[in-house]
């Protein structure tokens, strides 16, 4: 039997906490070449890879297909980030489209109500995929949405508890957000859960590796500073060192 998605992924980071977020720029040629080269240069100092659009849109799905089997047959987990949040029946869909190109999990928004996640976590498990779920962006704005408050209660509490009983895998806090990340940690302490915190926004968006794995985050999401780097090898290299030394 397949081990569930937040085993392979603990298995996995056992070498390192990054996943790549393997996030082409604009102008990029060759997609497909570059995911590959991307792939192969750093597959050594990361744990998984992240899909977003990015790829999505302008691959086919017998190419994104190639790409996650490239991630598998290097031990990666690969992770499909379209910030899933739609009526139940269209998230199934695309659930069962993202693992049939070789996702292992999708990032979901609890927006779409506490029902509806926790269909999609059911039906994930089902398929022996995951479901990581927003609670907090990376971004300034942010604040603006999951920082808002409903009776009193901030929306990223809300995310929080929808997200751990719809039992998904894991939670996306951002590195730039530490403040709720050990927000997070304390409510884990205190309820005696775990959840994995997966934080993207280190390095291009301001965030700190330290401070974000001292505040709780279990997996740094890097994508610019590997892969515009001149040497993606080495910038992930250090990146993994450095994650490695704040356990
Ligand atoms: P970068 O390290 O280049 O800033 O990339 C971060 C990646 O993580 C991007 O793919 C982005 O879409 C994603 N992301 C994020 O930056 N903040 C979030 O809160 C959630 C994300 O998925």
């Amino acid at each position: 039997m397949t081990e569930p998605f937040r085993k392979r992924m603990a298995k996995a980071a056992e070498r390192s906490p990054v996943v790549l977020a393997l996030d082409p720029p604009v102008d990029r040629k060759n997609l497909k070449q570059f995911a590959v080269k991307t792939v192969e240069a750093v597959a050594e100092h990361v744990c998984a890879v992240k899909i977003n659009f990015h790829l999505l849109l302008p691959l086919s799905a017998r190419e994104t297909s190639e790409i996650t089997g490239l991630g598998h047959s290097h031990g990666l987990q690969c992770i499909a980030d379209i910030k899933l949040n739609d009526i139940e029946h269209t998230n199934e869909i695309a659930l069962h489209h993202l693992v049939r190109m070789g996702f292992d999990a999708v990032i979901a928004n609890p927006f779409m109500g506490s029902g509806e996640l926790d269909e999609l976590v059911q039906k994930a498990h089902e398929m022996d995929a995951g479901v990581i779920a927003l609670v907090y962006m990376s971004h300034p704005g942010a604040k603006e949405g999951y920082g808002l408050k409903l009776n009193s209660k901030s929306l990223y509490h809300v995310f929080l508890d929808r997200a751990l009983r719809a039992d998904a895998d894991g939670i996306v806090v951002g590195a730039t957000q530490t403040e709720i990340m050990k927000q997070v940690m304390r409510k884990k302490k205190r309820q005696g859960f775990s959840l994995p915190v997966y934080s993207p926004g280190v390095g291009a968006q301001g965030g700190d590796i330290a401070k974000a794995i001292k505040s709780g985050s279990d997996y740094l999401i890097v994508g610019r500073s590997i892969v515009e780097a001149d040497d993606p090898a080495r910038a992930a290299r250090e990146i993994q060192a450095k994650a490695l030394s704040c356990r």
